[in-house]
C-alpha cells in the first residue's frame, strides 16, 4: 500500500490551527534568544535515519515471539513498510539490509520500488552470527576470529559478498557486528582471538570500494557471556585502525553496560575522526533494543549535543550512517519506529538550542551551576512544534502516530496481506 498525499493533508487539517499557535509561540520564544528557527527547522528536515530491514516484523526473545498480522513476508514489503514511515514521518528515507535475509531476487525491481518510495540503501549488515542451510563451516565458535583458517575465510568471504550485492543497490558502507566470543574462561586465547578477527578484517578491507566505508560495531556481550572479541569502542577503534582510512567505529547505544558515559564516547571518537556510524535504541538493562529515548531521554539529548558539537567542530569524521536498531516485541513495529525518529529528532532540536559559546564561557569559568543551567534550558524546551513543521514543510503528517491510526494503515496491510504474513529474518 501506498499513502497519497491527499490523505495526509486531509489528517494535517484537523491539527493545523493548533499546530501554528505552538509554533508561533516558540518561535517567538526562540527568536528573543537568538536561535535561527528557519535554519533548525531545516537541518530538522535533511536528517534521515534509516530504518532497518529487521526491524519491522515482530521481534522476539529466546523465550518467545509474538507475530502480528501483516507483518512483511519479504523485501519488497519491508521496502514497502519504510516508505510507510517515510511519508508520515518524511525523516526515514533510507533502508539498511541484513545480508543473507534480504537479498534481493530482481535487483531492477527492489531499486526501483525504493526509487519510487524516495528510500536509499544504506549500510549493508552482514551476519555471521548465525549457520546457513548448506554452509560448509559452522559460526559455532566464532567466525572472523577462529581459532579455525577455514571457518575465516568462508566469513571473510561472505563479507565480501555482502559488498558486491549493496554495491549493486547504491550502498557505500558495510557494517560489521560479530557475535564471536567466549562462554567460559580458558576457552578462547583473547589475543588470538584479536589478531585472526583484525587479519580478517584487513581481508575484508580490502575489498572496499574506494568510495566505501567500513562500521565495526562493538558490544560488551551476548550471545557469549563470558568475553566478546570486539567489546567496546577502544577495542573497535584499534581494529578499524588497524585497518585503514575508511573504517571507522559504530556505535550502537544499547551496547554497553549499565551507566556507561556514551557522551563520551561519542565526543573522544568524533574528536578522533572515527566516529563513523550509530544505531538509536534506548534500554534499561542491556542490549533491550526499545524504542530510541523511551527509558532515558536526557542520555539521548546529551549524546546528540556531543553529536552537534562534533558535527559542528570534527569534520574529520565522514558524513554519520544513523539507524535505528530496535526490536517489537509488543508494538506494532511501524508505531513504535515513528515514535524513535521523533525521539530521535526532538533530541537532536534540542542539542541545536544549546548556545555553545556561553556553554564554553561557563566552562572557563568553572560556573558549573550556569553549565548544568544551559544544557537543561535546552533539554527542558518543548520543540516538538519545530519537528512539526519540517515534517509539514516535506509533506510529511502533523501528528504521525494519528494519521497512521486514523487512516488505518495496519488494518489496510493486513488486508493486502493477509493473516498468515509472518516476518523473515529475526
Ligand atoms: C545484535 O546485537 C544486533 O542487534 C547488533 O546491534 C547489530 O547491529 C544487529 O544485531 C544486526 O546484525
Ligand atoms: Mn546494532
Amino acid at each position: 500500500m501506498k499513502i497519497q498525499q491527499e490523505q495526509i493533508q486531509v489528517e494535517n487539517q484537523k491539527e493545523l490551527a493548533s499546530h501554528k499557535e505552538s509554533l508561533d509561540f516558540l518561535s517567538n520564544k526562540l527568536a528573543k534568544n537568538n536561535h535561527d528557527v528557519d535554519g533548525i527547522i531545516s537541518k530538522l528536515a535533511e536528517f534521515q535515519v534509516a530504518i532497518p530491514s529487521w526491524a519491522l516484523g515482530a521481534g522476539g526473545t529466546r523465550f518467545g515471539r509474538f507475530g502480528f498480522y501483516g507483518e512483511p513476508s519479504n523485501l519488497e514489503q519491508k521496502i514497502e513498510d519504510v516508505g510507510l514511515i517515510h511519508s508520515l514521518t518524511q525523516t526515514a528515507g533510507a533502508v539498511s539490509l541484513h545480508i543473507p535475509w534480504d537479498v534481493p531476487e530482481d535487483y531492477k525491481a527492489i531499486k526501483e520500488k525504493a526509487d519510487a518510495l524516495n528510500i536509499k540503501f544504506d549500510a549493508v549488515n552482514s551476519n555471521t552470527f548465525q549457520d546457513q542451510a548448506n554452509a560448509k563451516e559452522s559460526y559455532k565458535y566464532g567466525s572472523l576470529s577462529n581459532v579455525k583458517q577455514a571457518v575465516r575465510e568462508q566469513a571473510i568471504q561472505h563479507n565480501l559478498d555482502v559488498i558486491k550485492i549493496g554495491d549493486k543497490l547504491g550502498s557505500k558502507a558495510l557494517t560489521v557486528w560479530l557475535a564471536d566470543g567466549s562462554c567460559f574462561p580458558g576457552q578462547n586465547n583473547f589475543q588470538t582471538a584479536f589478531q585472526n578477527t583484525q587479519n580478517s578484517l584487513i581481508d575484508i578491507y580490502k575489498g572496499l570500494p574506494d568510495d566505501w566505508k567500513m562500521l565495526v560495531e562493538y558490544k560488551p556481550y551476548e550471545p557469549n557471556f563470558y568475553s566478546t572479541v570486539i567489546q567496546d569502542w577502544g577495542a573497535s577503534l584499534m581494529l578499524a585502525n588497524g585497518c585503514g582510512d575508511k573504517a571507522y567505529t559504530l556505535v550502537d547505544l544499547g551496547h554497553h553496560l549499565p551507566n556507561s558515559n556514551i557522551e563520551q564516547i561519542v565526543s573522544i571518537l568524533s574528536l578522533k575522526g572515527k566516529l563513523g556510524g550509530f544505531h538509536f535504541n534506548d534500554s534499561k538493562y542491556g542490549d533491550d533494543d526499545l524504542t530510541a529515548g523511551s527509558i532515558k531521554p536526557y542520555a539521548l539529548f546529551l549524546i546528540f549535543n556531543e553529536l552537534v558539537y562534533g558535527m559542528k567542530n570534527n569534520p574529520q569524521n565522514p558524513e554519520l550512517a544513523w539507524m535505528i536498531d530496535a526490536s517489537h516485541n509488543v508494538k506494532d513495529p511501524l508505531e513504535d519506529l515513528i515514535q524513535s525518529l521523533e525521539a530521535i529528532q526532538e533530541s537532536y532540536a534540542k542539542a541545536m538550542l544549546v548556545d555553545q559559546n556561553a556553554l564554553k564561557a561557563a566552562q572557563l569559568d568553572n560556573d558549573v551551576v550556569k553549565c548544568q543551567e544551559i544544557l537543561q534550558g535546552a533539554f527542558r524546551t518543548d520543540v516538538r512544534p519545530l519537528l512539526e513543521k519540517a515534517r509539514l514543510n516535506n509533506g510529511g503528517a502533523l501528528n504521525p502516530i494519528k494519521a497512521y491510526r486514523s487512516i488505518d494503515v495496519r488494518g489496510q496491510l493486513v488486508g493486502e496481506r493477509g493473516k498468515n504474513s509472518v516476518a523473515t529474518g529475526l
